[in-house]
């Protein structure tokens, strides 16, 4: 097996921490490149993993892989997804502590496929339950089913995933997975809608068209082409090479029985996604007095039909406002506009609470049928997060800024953890901590998040003067509460220098990844989410039993206002926080090697941005800021005893006195390490470097050696 240290000749260093020039990026890329021109896909900064999307089949996951990875210390074996695994689940056996693995790294990185890897890891290679050995089937199944609903093809990936999601596996005492639980994020609910040139709607609307039986189809009123659907052809790409629609039905088919779907709520659910069809298919036409009328009567019927709702009260709430005044209901009629957008927001509506509805249900198919039994506290968790990276386009809109924000917690979580875990190693070894200077992006979370002063508060506070605010409103108010902070500017705030870049409809914030500049147009639109009143209560009359759970009487009655959604997204990142704080975190960073999504090809401008919006310069600094390395006693003297005449080839003593001989022998410098209580901590990389040589050179002696005894022979 290869060994972690003498590769790094051939390609490159294994772990950026012994790059000798560890504060260059140009040094941190080249060894990026080099590895990747050997599909090396793998490279460690400390204990985490640095990944880059190899677009090719590597043939590194297969069993004998994870067998490979199983119980061996990280740094013996070549980087790989596996080694985390397997530290991971170690950790979670023998400590009994939770772990959470965060995947992050920007669209098409490689983010969900090295999340499922995961699962399977698990799933294989972990000993059977006593009871319930579905769960294993389930937890791998439940991936098909939340991809079909909540991925899509975009320009930047043919898979990509529109919603962040966290996953726990919970296993037992024997480390058997027992059960799951999903939380999922901010789904991009746009897309039901709207599709920008090149990309589709949601899986499922084609797996449906292209995979349905004949007698599905027919009940459901739909007719097998695409292109007859307004809400699957505005991208114009219904085709896409690298996916086989007709396939993934099956697939998806199969799973839902296995995630406990019933034939009926399977039924149900295939209702919803045609109606979301139809429902992009209803056209209105303005009578005389400029009022929408639906024109479409049999698009109508159907959904009448699929969800159970009386066409009266859907065409009425399609096409109608209901204002409640001074106690008395009014009905308004919507002009054409209106009625689009409300016919709009009723799709968006009813495709993001099925999703929602989805993943509960999902969850209760995966919830450890032990959970009642005492062995139930006994259980651990594996959280797996996949969730969205940092975003930059050319026009960034409210989604952007939450994706942002999201970061900027994760970013904040990152360097916490990591910095306390390297003070907590510190102490544990009796070494004394040096404290390391970082950048805390506190500063950043507080602007957006804070009460009253934050962003996010702000933008709520907008939301609560209907017809009085406007997105420009709120981007007055922000530039009069927070004009002085050092990370946000506007037009207005902005000097004559920086002026020009920025338009009056914008804001800009200065990520610790970098700047984004925001347009304002649509914030209090998308965070308010209305859906007209009437509409709701023809949803809550739906007889289809997935509707009705989705649309509940109670929030017809409901005086309070709904959340926001940003406050909602805010509060369940907080949440997120917290779980993920209450583990041991191991990190997985993602790296997009091209657009082209083609093997091989290592673009250096943009592998360069993401180096630095994955902070991977700041991560290396603080893991180099004390010592670059560290091995445990045991495993140093074994690699490097036969140096010292004292140590080879038997140490008959403690590993920690065999150590320090052999480091004598070698003539380390006391400033160059420093012994711990398991370990010996390395200062600089060069003092290993030429430990490593010395190996080497004795290796080769040994050889010569060898083979001179050999030839003495014949
Ligand atoms: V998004 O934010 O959901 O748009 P991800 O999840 O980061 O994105 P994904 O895992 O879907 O990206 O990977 C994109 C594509 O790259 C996959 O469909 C694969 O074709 C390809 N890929 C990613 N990782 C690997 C890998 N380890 N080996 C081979 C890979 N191909
Ligand atoms: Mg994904």
């Amino acid at each position: 097996m290869e060994s972690a240290l003498t590769a790094r000749d051939r390609v490159g260093v294994q772990d950026f921490v012994l790059l000798e020039n560890f504060t260059s990026e140009a040094a941190f890329i080249e060894n990026l490149r080099r590895r990747f021109r050997e599909n090396l896909i793998y490279t460690y900064i400390g204990p985490v993993l640095v990944s880059v999307n190899p677009y090719r089949d590597l043939q590194i996951y297969s069993r004998q892989h994870m067998e490979r990875y199983r119980g061996v210390s990280f740094y013996e074996v070549p980087p790989h997804l596996f080694a985390v695994a397997d530290t991971a689940y170690r950790a979670l056996r023998t400590e009994r502590r939770d772990q959470a693995v965060m995947i992050s790294g920007e669209s098409g990185a490689g983010k969900t496929e090295a999340t499922k890897r995961l699962l399977q890891f698990y799933a294989e290679t972990c000993p059977a339950p006593e009871r319930g050995g579905a769960v294993r089937d389930r937890l791998l199944q439940s991936n098909p089913v939340l991809e079909a609903f909540g991925n899509a093809k975009t320009l930047r990936n043919d898979n990509s995933s529109r919603f962040g999601k966290y996953m726990d596996v919970q296993f037992d005492f024997k480390g058997a997975p027992v059960g799951g639980h999903i939380l999922s994020y901010l789904l991009e609910k746009s897309r039901v809608v709207h599709q920008n040139h090149g990309e589709r709607n949601f899986h499922i609307f084609y797996q449906l068209l292209e995979g349905g039986e004949e007698e599905t189809l027919r009940r459901l009123g739909l007719e097998r082409n695409p292109q007859s659907y307004l809400y699957l052809v505005k991208g114009q790409c219904a085709k896409v090479s690298s996916i086989n629609d007709k396939n993934d039905w099956k697939v998806v088919r199969k799973a839902l029985t296995v995630i406990d779907f019933t034939e009926d709520e399977v039924e149900d659910l295939l209702s919803i996604v045609a109606s979301v069809l139809h429902l992009g298919n209803i056209h209105f036409a303005a009578d005389e007095e400029s009022n929408a009328q639906v024109t479409t009567e049999n698009q109508l019927k159907y959904l009448t039909r699929l969800l159970g709702v009386e066409g009266s009260t859907l065409r009425e709430a399609l096409t109608h406002r209901k204002i409640i005044a001074k106690g008395e209901e009014l009905l308004s009629p919507l002009n054409l506009e209106q009625a689009a957008y409300a016919r709009d927001a009723l799709a968006k509506a009813v495709y993001s609470r099925t999703f929602t509805w989805l993943v509960a249900k999902i969850n209760r198919s995966l919830a450890s049928k032990d959970a009642e039994s005492p062995s139930w506290r006994s259980t651990t968790v594996l959280g797996l997060l996949d969730i969205y990276g940092f975003e930059v386009f050319q026009n960034n809109s409210f989604e952007q800024f939450c994706i942002n924000y999201c970061n900027e917690k994760l970013q904040q979580l990152f360097i916490e953890l990591t910095l306390k875990s390297e003070q907590e190693e510190y102490e544990a070894e009796g070494i004394a901590w040096e404290p390391v200077q970082y950048f805390n992006n506190k500063i950043i979370c507080d602007l957006v998040e804070e009460k009253f002063k934050g962003i996010i508060s702000i933008l709520d506070e907008e939301c609560l003067r209907p017809g009085e605010a406007t997105d420009l409103t709120f981007l007055e108010k922000l530039e009069d509460t927070v004009k002085h902070h050092p990370h946000f500017l506007t037009h207005k705030l902005a000097d004559q220098r920086t002026r020009k870049s920025l338009g009056r409809g914008e804001f800009r914030l200065l990520h610790y990844a970098g700047e984004v500049t925001y347009n304002v147009t649509g914030f209090l639109d998308k965070n308010n989410d209305l859906l007209f009143r009437n509409l709701k209560e023809a949803m809550c009359s739906s007889e289809n039993p997935i509707m009705s759970q989705c649309f509940d009487r109670s929030e017809l009655s409901d005086k309070k206002r709904p959340e926001t959604v940003a406050t909602q997204f805010k509060m369940s990142l907080l949440q997120l926080v917290e779980i993920l704080k209450s583990k041991e975190p191991a990190y997985v960073r993602c790296i997009k090697p091209n657009d082209a999504k083609q093997p091989g090809r290592f673009d250096e401008v943009l592998i360069r941005h993401q180096v630095k919006y994955l902070g991977l310069m700041e991560n290396l600094r603080v893991r180099r800021a004390g010592f670059a390395y560290r091995r445990k006693y045991e495993a140093f003297l074994q690699r490097y005893k036969s140096l010292c005449p004292e140590t080879w080839p038997i140490w008959a003593g403690r590993p920690q006195d065999g150590v320090a001989v052999l480091v004598r022998h070698l003539g380390y410098k006391p400033e160059e390490y420093k012994m711990g209580r398991t370990k010996i901590f390395i200062r600089f990389p060069k003092t290993l470097f030429a430990t490593e040589d010395a190996l080497e050179v004795r290796r080769q002696s040994l050889a010569t050696t060898i083979q001179a005894t050999w030839r003495g022979f014949h």
